[in-house]
């Protein structure tokens, strides 16, 4: 990943896609796209072809709330609902898209997993900053999918600490007050869930230093390997495009 956001050959999209076009088909990411929803009919789609092939698998399809405002979500929804798709769809309800919170883009009686509901798709919503009642909610809707029972909607609330797109803060722009933010950053999940472990005795302190020093190690080597990864070669710039 960090090598194709550097635009190397090594990276996942071999360069081509940078940040918003990542896939990895080994482990069955089936890719990100730039546009808003853009994901929602392709993941719908392999829905349709899983059915169709009778292959034990589920689309699992993440959108943000701006992207339920989108017109493919809804021909996209309607379709699973129809085609009783083993389709997941992961709605991250992060208040905000881009600097546009949602009162000023949807009504405000709206509850978007009542929503879906309504048009025929069993729906759920959660915590998202809770990462045992996210695994608890999923493993039930994977459960249902795998069941042959049609597709499912969970709606999880969460938050974006840093700017829409980069890798600074934005408080001071003035779109979300600092007490929201500081109210959020409380929930931060992955020190709730290391508290949390701690204190139920899954883990000690030494556990939690020596992961942070692997996962930094690891960040390292990934840098490392992006930078002293080549560029693709100019004369490869029409490779991959339009392949049969
Ligand atoms: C079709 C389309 N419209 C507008 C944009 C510009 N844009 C990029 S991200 C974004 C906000 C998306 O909000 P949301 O779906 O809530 O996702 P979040 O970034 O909050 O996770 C917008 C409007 C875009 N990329 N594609
Ligand atoms: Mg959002």
């Amino acid at each position: 990943m960090i090598a194709e956001l550097f635009g190397k050959e090594t990276g996942c999209s071999s360069g081509r896609g940078g940040s918003m076009h990542l896939i990895d088909e080994r482990v069955g990411f089936m890719g990100s796209t730039s546009i808003v929803g853009g994901t929602i009919p392709i993941g719908t789609g392999l829905g349709f072809s899983i059915l169709r092939n009778g292959t034990p698998q589920i689309s699992c399809v993440y959108l943000g709330d701006g992207a339920v405002e989108e017109g493919v979500f809804y021909e996209s929804v309607n379709f699973a609902a129809l085609m009783q798709l083993p389709v997941l769809y992961i709605c991250e309800n992060n208040l905000y898209s881009v600097y546009s919170p949602l009162d000023v883009r949807q009504p405000s009686d709206r509850n978007i997993a009542h929503m879906v509901n309504a048009w025929g798709i069993k729906s759920d919503s959660g915590d998202g900053n809770n990462v045992v009642e996210v695994y608890k909610k999923v493993s039930l809707a994977a459960e249902h999918i795998r069941g042959g029972k049609g597709p499912y909607f969970i709606e999880f609330s969460t938050y974006r600490w840093r700017e829409h797109c980069g890798p600074n803060f934005d408080n001071d722009i003035g779109y979300r007050s600092v007490t929201e933010f500081e109210n959020w950053k409380k929930k931060d999940p992955i020190d709730l869930l290391e508290s949390q472990l701690l204190k139920q005795g899954y883990l000690v302190k030494q556990d939690v230093t020596s992961m942070d020093t692997a996962i930094q190690k690891e960040i390292e080597e990934a840098f490392e390997y992006a930078e002293s990864s080549p560029f693709p070669a100019s004369t490869d710039a029409g490779k991959y495009v339009y392949a049969d």
